[in-house]
């Protein structure tokens, strides 16, 4: 494509002083260490040569060296004094250097992506209420987790070798259109999971495998424009980049590039309608706009049903609180195909029930009184109404005399009573038993890595995958729209957690960064948020009772079901995902995901009423469903599992005991049989029998299990899924924007695990679905293999249907719309895995006749409180920033 190349040029980082290889990565490199080995500088070294040189042999050397060695004990003594004063002032140097970084976030604090680690210890609660560690702070690791993902210094190092690649011919985004070679976005390529777990299981003998980035490329610049993905390596310097795979042009998600010239093509026909803007809906406009008078867009997808095709909805809302739930009614179809934006056009506009081909069309039905065009006119919310879409405190709405009329007081609170329990390193944390790590991949969504549980593994990797919303609806854009919303950001969305709303306030906090459509990371500051809970349950309990003497009891006994909870909050959009992981103290993990946010609304018409109820004056919103799919890679005692099915049936059952004895019916017309519950143990040999479409008819437990690992009673080890939230798919195979979402069939999917089947969707679902060729193909993984006795992994799906009600605005609360599903111990342990807890244990009063005390056990657990905190911290720190290196 001649005539480009001089307007495109190739992009020099100003932060980058050379482009030789080792230059800006060397350079973002060494700042990062400095914090490191300064706090890292006490390794005693010294008395080793004192004691070769005391090598003599003569009894008067002897006693010299009697004498000497006395000597030296003293000075070794001393040495070590000065030496314990050195480690001291070193560790004073390393908390005083620590307090500064944690507690002025300077621009250099981000390169760590954890705040401190955190031991059981007391923390110290600063003015301002905020609670930090010094007692037993120590600084995390300098080097990156396996699994963590790409850090700062490491994205920006992946940047700049790539614009130093002349034959990539990379523009910056910022100055890209739909026609440059850009960075679209750059990830950590997790490992193979062969030299991982060769590198995990080795205790440290084994070298860890090279850390990769994976850089996903548009190069609209081609005559025939691709995607590629490159894995960049090894980092933190990298020297080559190979061909990971190429993706169709069309599957991109679009990038800023390409939304600025679909915003070309709005602006363009919204200039044309300026005047029917103005009249139909009470002067709000697109073109040349005065606030509060804007409109805004937003687009959906599919973009088309064939690769060759690239067109988009997008409708138009009024820009003011609330948005989502001000459309106003029309919408443009825009055709953006190729990536020469000068062709690109509304090809169709959509008003009021009415579809026109162009501007000059609609223009001329609306100029004409007597075209028959059914006109809408916007109603504008009245003087003093409320703002129906607004997020901001509205007395006298909701259900104020519920709540009494007392002074506004602080709800519950959670504390330590006796500090931390937990302690994070980077990005690997321990509780009470528990280890992983936890990371947030921008394609995809968060997940956490080589999770074990008593120091045996659990599971290798569970990892949100898609989270997938389709809509049914009056207007184009909801009638067909079905979201992937890996598409749309679900793991680059990540900002920072509000302290005593999205987490409580005894919470600690990871930053996370991302590298999506931009020159530069960006770090999201505390958006992972981790703590203890106590879930206000016990873990178990019971109360034995004493029938002969009513009111009293046998014993008592419990525990507190206490668990750790990490917490990210992805807001795609108008929907927000809060993810929890909840590690309890038996072994059991609850992965769930809990919805909030708005509703995508749309004018209310006679048709709305078939997809929603009013939830305003004149606006509904469409009904839909979310289906969410995780990766679940179960590793029970080793990586050799496999599925077994236990289905609960019905058998009737003759009863030989009745035919004989004297207790069954008699009336000798037939044998007395009983209808009972009964377990079919399956050891499914393959994929597809392997995995579930759940039938409330034919209930079944999954478990994955090692068929030759085996409990103390002889049983095979395992855990099971047992998912909470099942949803059915409707739609049929066959229609096209449901196919990326294949695994929607099953609510508990099995496949041999592939490093090269990593995923069960991508980025690439949303534009196409199911055309291939689709980089992960979920359908292609069920091929009928063999799953018994070897690395298998689950492909969990959980989902709800949401009908707006009233209730939904202005936007959706979590409660009740909490998606899980449990892993939890099947013939994994002996017996309950929390009995070694310190549980309460209430002896039983020795006289049931009389009213003695009754004796507690608590088995030491302290009872004095040291670290209560006295006011809340502020709950909202720091903003993201770019992190221009
Ligand atoms: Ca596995
Ligand atoms: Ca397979």
């Amino acid at each position: 494509m001649p005539g480009f190349q001089d307007k495109f040029r190739a992009f020099s980082p100003a932060a980058s002083p050379s482009k030789e290889k080792s230059g800006p990565v060397e350079g973002s490199q060494a700042e990062t260490d400095i914090d490191s080995s300064k706090l890292a500088s006490t390794n005693g070294q010294g008395n080793g040569k004192a004691v070769e040189h005391l090598s003599y042999d003569t009894s008067e050397d002897r006693r010299l060296l009697k004498r000497s060695r006395a000597q030296l004990w003293v000075w070794r003594c001393i040495s070590y004094l000065l030496l314990a004063a050195l480690i001291g002032l070193a560790v004073s140097l390393a908390l005083v250097l620590g307090d500064r970084r944690t507690l002025r976030r300077e621009n250099t604090d981000f390169r760590n992506t954890t705040l401190y680690a955190e031991r059981n210890t007391c923390p110290r609660f600063l003015d301002n209420g905020q609670a930090v560690l010094e007692s037993d702070r120590v600084p995390s690791s300098s080097q990156p987790n396996l699994f963590e993902e790409l850090t700062v210094p490491e994205m920006a190092a992946v940047r700049n070798y790539l614009f130093s690649q002349s034959d990539l011919n990379l523009t910056r985004s910022d100055e890209a259109t739909p026609a440059s070679n850009v960075i679209y976005l750059l990830e950590l390529l997790p490992p193979p999971k062969s030299p991982a777990l060769a590198f995990l299981d080795s205790g440290g003998a084994v070298p860890p495998p090279p850390r990769q980035a994976r850089a996903v490329l548009y190069l609209g610049y081609m005559e025939d424009p691709k995607v590629v993905e490159l894995t960049v390596g090894p980092l933190p310097n990298p020297t080559n980049y190979t061909i990971l795979r190429e993706v169709p042009w069309n599957t991109r998600p679009p990038n800023s590039a390409e939304y600025a010239a679909m915003d070309a093509v709005v602006q363009a026909a919204s200039a044309q309608l300026e005047q029917f803007m103005v009249q139909s809906f009470a002067g709000f406009k697109y073109y040349n706009c005065e606030f509060p008078r804007c409109l805004l867009w937003g687009d959906s997808t599919p973009r088309g049903l064939t690769t060759d095709q690239r067109q988009t909805w997008i409708w138009f809302m009024r820009f003011s609180d609330g948005y989502y739930l001000k459309p106003i009614g029309l919408e443009f179809l825009v055709d953006h195909r190729g990536n020469n934006a000068s062709n690109w056009s509304v090809i169709q506009i959509f008003y009021n029930g009415q579809v026109f081909a162009n501007t000059t069309e609609l223009n001329t039905a609306f100029m004409d009184t007597t075209s028959g065009l059914n006109r809408q006119q916007l109603r504008m919310p009245l003087p003093g109404e409320i703002n129906y879409a607004s997020l901001k405190r509205q007395p006298g709405t909701g259900r104020p005399e519920a709540r009494g009329n007392a002074a506004p007081q602080a709800g519950t609170r959670q504390y330590e009573p006796s500090g931390k329990r937990y302690s994070i390193d980077r990005n690997a944390i321990s509780y009470m038993g528990w280890t992983f790590q936890v990371s947030v991949r921008p394609s995809g969504g968060i997940r956490i890595w080589d999770v074990r549980f008593g120091g045996e593994r659990i599971a290798y990797e569970i990892a949100l995958q898609e989270a997938m919303i389709s809509k049914g609806g009056a207007t184009p854009s909801q009638s067909l729209d079905q979201a992937y919303d890996t598409a749309n950001g679900l793991g680059s969305s990540f900002h920072e957690l509000v302290q005593g709303v999205d987490c409580p306030f005894h919470a600690s906090y990871l930053d996370t960064a991302a590298y999506v459509d931009r020159d530069s990371p960006l770090l999201h500051p505390q958006s992972i948020c981790v703590w203890e809970q106590d879930t206000g349950r016990p873990l178990w309990r019971h109360y034995t009772q004493e029938f002969a003497a009513k009111g009293s009891f046998i014993q008592y006994g419990g525990v507190v079901d206490h668990a750790l909870v990490i917490r990210g909050i992805t807001t795609v959009y108008n929907t927000d995902y809060m993810t929890d992981f909840v590690f309890h103290l038996n072994g059991e993990i609850q992965v769930s995901v809990s919805l909030s946010g708005y509703m995508l609304a749309a004018p209310w018409n006679g048709a709305t009423l078939n997809y929603s109820y009013p939830l305003y004056v004149d606006m509904g919103a469409s009904v839909q469903d979310h289906f969410l799919n995780w990766k679940v890679d179960l590793d029970i005692k080793g990586t050799e599992n496999s599925v077994r099915q236990d289905f609960i049936e019905v058998e009737a059952r003759p009863l030989p005991w009745s035919v004989a004895g004297a207790n069954g019916p008699s009336n000798g017309t037939a044998a007395p049989v009983t209808v009972q519950k009964r377990l079919r143990h399956v050891l499914p040999e393959t994929e597809e029998d392997a995995s579930i479409a759940y039938d409330l008819r034919r209930p079944v437990v999954t478990s994955i299990i090692n068929e030759r690992s085996a409990n103390k009673w002889g049983t095979p080890q395992g855990y099971q899924i047992q998912v909470d939230s099942v949803i059915s798919q409707l739609y049929p195979d066959s229609w096209q924007p449901a196919k990326s979402g294949a695994w929607s069939r099953y609510q508990i999917a099995t496949t041999v695990r592939r490093d090269n089947e990593s995923s069960s969707s991508s980025i690439y679902a949303a534009a196409h679905p199911g055309v291939p060729p689709q980089p992960m193909n979920f359908s292609s993984y069920l091929n009928g293999e063999s799953v018994r006795n070897t690395d298998i992994v689950n492909w969990v799906t959980v989902g709800a249907y949401d009908v707006p009600t009233s209730e939904s605005a202005p936007v959706t609360a979590v409660t009740g719309r909490q998606l899980s599903f449990w892993l939890r111990p099947y013939n994994y342990f002996d017996r309950g895995a929390a009995t070694d807890l310190y549980a309460i244990t209430v002896m039983s009063p020795t006289n049931y006749t009389r009213r003695a005390q009754p004796k507690y056990e608590t088995y030491g657990v302290p009872t004095e409180f040291s670290c209560v905190p006295s006011k809340d911290p502020a709950p909202f720190n720091r903003t993201e920033f770019s992190a221009y290196l």
